[in-house]
């Protein structure tokens, strides 16, 4: 199968959009040119990409990733930890239907996309504000059917465990130091984000090999680069002031 991504169009309402400390002023132009970019180095890259539209009864609909987590051939439509954010997931739910087998959490487990990645042979899950016990377990049935452990990892401080803990390259990860036990996180390399750009990284891997980063994580990224990874900074402030990171606005499968 073709790599595919899936993308969703930011509302005029995105200023509403859930942000958790202080109440930043987001500029929904700005958010939509960096988003344009950010969908022309994927298609660059070689998906396939759709773009669903935005919803305007949902600010936070760009941040497709929370939507769904993808095991395989499987699909798990998620119940998202935010209720306002539930909305969101029907449309990203039919469009995955004509690709994968689409499952769904069920209540009372919550889960945002942005608290998982598979790297190793283990599924990471954050047990964070948005992503509950009885959520983990869902995922861990349909892990199993795959062959994958779940190790569950719970989450100080930020929003998703992909908030603090960065896929970049292989078995190597972005941690900013403090935000979970490094001990759950011994199979894989960690390097550390740099302490003058915490919270300021982030990293889209994509299948070409490149890495999307945040520009704004200069020291940061100078680390990743020396793994020998091809990185192509991108601007994101807009998205980044709406606690979204590089992955939360894509699903990539296929
Ligand atoms: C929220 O609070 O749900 C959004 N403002 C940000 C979600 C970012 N999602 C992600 O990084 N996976």
């Amino acid at each position: 199968m073709r790599a595919r991504a899936l993308l969703r169009e930011i509302p005029q309402s995105f200023p509403k959009a859930l942000v958790r400390h202080g109440n930043p002023t987001l500029d929904v132009d700005r958010a939509r040119g960096q988003h344009d970019a950010y969908r022309r180095l994927i298609e660059a890259a070689g998906y396939q990409v759709s773009v669903l539209p935005a919803d305007e009864g949902h600010p936070d609909c760009l941040f497709v990733e929370d939507t769904v987590v993808i095991v395989g051939d499987t699909a798990l439509i998620t119940r998202p930890g935010a209720p306002t954010r539930r909305g969101e997931v029907e449309a990203v739910a039919a469009s995955l239907a004509s690709h994968l087998a689409v499952e769904r959490m069920k209540a009372p487990g919550t889960m945002d996309g942005g608290d998982v990645f598979t790297m190793a042979g283990s599924v990471y899950v954050g047990l964070s504000d948005r992503t509950n016990q009885a959520g983990v377990s869902q995922l861990a049935e349909i892990a199993q059917r795959h062959d994958l452990g779940v190790i569950p990892v719970p989450v100080a401080e930020v929003l998703h465990l992909k908030s603090a803990v960065h896929p970049v390259h292989e078995d190597t990860v972005v941690v900013t130091p403090g935000t979970v036990d490094e001990a759950l996180l011994s199979d894989l390399r960690v390097l550390h984000e740099d302490p003058d750009e915490r919270y300021q990284f982030s990293a889209l891997p994509l299948r070409n090999g490149t890495v999307v980063v945040d520009e704004a994580a200069h020291r940061t990224n100078a680390l990743v680069a020396a793994l020998g990874v091809g990185l192509v900074p991108i601007d994101v402030s807009e998205i980044r002031a709406a606690d979204g990171g590089l992955t939360c606005m894509s699903v990539l499968f296929g």
